[in-house]
């Protein structure tokens, strides 16, 4: 047996272990599509599409069309802590509903502090029921970094001003899969920017359960949406890199698949905004972009109905999706200092072949890594001190 055909039959038993549970909706899928206007024929292609983004080969469409359809049997609970909301917003504001943002309507959304009707004392008991009701079953979605400093007091919710650190432990007992949705959740993000006063950190820094991150500032829709299908198929967690992304969407540089590479590979940059580089669409390098350094999907998946995407739209990558990427990608548009990164900015003004440009880009790689190596150990350093 190989591996496709274990993890197909994983699926399956997933599959028909989900079904035997009842459904916390109403409405079956099928209706909720055709009340926005959507047929069998457009949510099996975005099944399709899904299917590939996995990484999964293209006969484990119908299992992902199944467990879109099984997504009314897992209640969410998804908790606002120190954040601006950009994430629920990059899942939820399209001009037209698109299946990524019909399947959050689907899902029994238990507690979302922005999305539901509740106030109040309703919402707090809203959310202790939940906890109670599904306990071992609920998905925890996080949005936001945990103010640790103080006790926490820099972040208080609700009625009872519990801080975001008492909710998210309390939350995170007894849910069944963590997900950090954000790169505030995932690594603390502009909150836990130096001087870092209210100690913001990521989930997965305060408590001891496995978390999957899911960064960008804000993350695709595409990014959020299949990291829960992943789970609602297999029942487990994917395989994850060193900041435990999910490999399907974090396993490639931006600079690797980025429409404006065979410009950087020409020395063809772009000299100031609006110049004649830029109409052409030429390589943004030197205007900041942190594509080299950075590890997402943007280029491939983009974003707002997969319209346009940061570099595509004439500014250079941020690096949004790495961790401290406030305190280690800036200038964000100017090269990072050519000292940081061993001469990498020097090598781009005179660069012509493709040969030169990736060993200066593995150079520039190599060296921002191993800054994100020791930032993180100071980071652990600080932690166990
Ligand atoms: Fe905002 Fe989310 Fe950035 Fe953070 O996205 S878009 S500050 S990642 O937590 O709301
Ligand atoms: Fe694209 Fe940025 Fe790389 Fe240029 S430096 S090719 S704009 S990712
Ligand atoms: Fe963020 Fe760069 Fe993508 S800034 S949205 S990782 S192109």
């Amino acid at each position: 047996m190989n591996s496709y055909d274990a993890l197909f039959k994983q699926a399956r038993l997933q599959l028909d272990s989900l079904s035997k549970l009842s459904s916390l909706k109403e409405d079956p899928l099928e209706v909720m599509l055709e009340k926005n206007h959507l047929d069998r024929r457009d949510f099996i292609k975005w099944a399709a599409s899904i299917t590939a983004m996995l990484a999964l080969p293209g006969h484990f469409t119908p299992l992902v069309a199944d467990a879109v359809k099984l997504a009314d049997r897992l209640p969410l609970v998804w908790l606002h802590l120190a954040e601006c909301t950009g994430c629920s917003e990059s899942l939820i504001r399209t001009d037209s509903p698109t299946i990524d943002s019909l399947i959050f309507d689907y899902v029994s959304l238990e507690y979302h502090e922005t999305l539901m009707a509740a106030s109040g004392w309703q919402a707090e008991e809203n959310l202790e029921n939940a906890i109670k009701n599904y306990a071992g079953r609920y998905i925890l979605l996080i949005e936001g970094g945990v103010p640790t400093a103080m006790n926490g007091q820099y972040l208080t919710i609700g009625a009872q001003a519990r801080t975001g650190v008492d909710l998210l432990h309390h939350a995170a007992a007894s849910a069944a899969a963590i997900f950090s949705i954000g790169t505030c959740a995932s690594f603390g993000g502009i909150q836990a920017a130096a001087p870092n006063p209210t100690g913001a950190k990521g989930v997965d820094k305060v408590i001891s359960k496995p978390v999957i991150n899911v960064p960008g500032c804000p993350p695709n829709a595409k990014n959020i949406v299949g990291t829960l299908v992943y789970f609602i198929l297999f029942g487990t967690l994917p395989a994850i890199d060193v900041y435990s992304r999910p490999k399907w969407a974090y396993g490639n540089r931006i600079h690797d698949n980025c429409e404006r590479r065979g410009h950087f590979d020409a020395g063809e940059f772009v000299e100031t905004f609006g110049d004649g580089g830029a109409k052409e669409g030429w390589c943004l390098y030197k205007q900041g972009c942190k594509g080299p350094y950075t590890f997402n999907n943007c280029s491939v998946e983009r974003f707002n109905q997969h319209t346009n995407w940061p570099i595509g739209a004439g500014h250079g990558c941020m690096g949004c999706s790495e961790p401290n990427f406030w305190d280690t990608m800036g200038p964000l548009e100017k090269p990072i200092d050519s000292h940081l990164l061993m001469g990498l900015n020097a090598t781009a003004d005179k660069i012509g072949t493709t040969l030169l440009t990736a060993t200066a880009i593995g150079i520039g790689a190599h060296a921002v890594a191993s800054l994100f190596a020791k930032s993180n150990d100071r980071n652990n350093e600080e932690e166990q001190s």
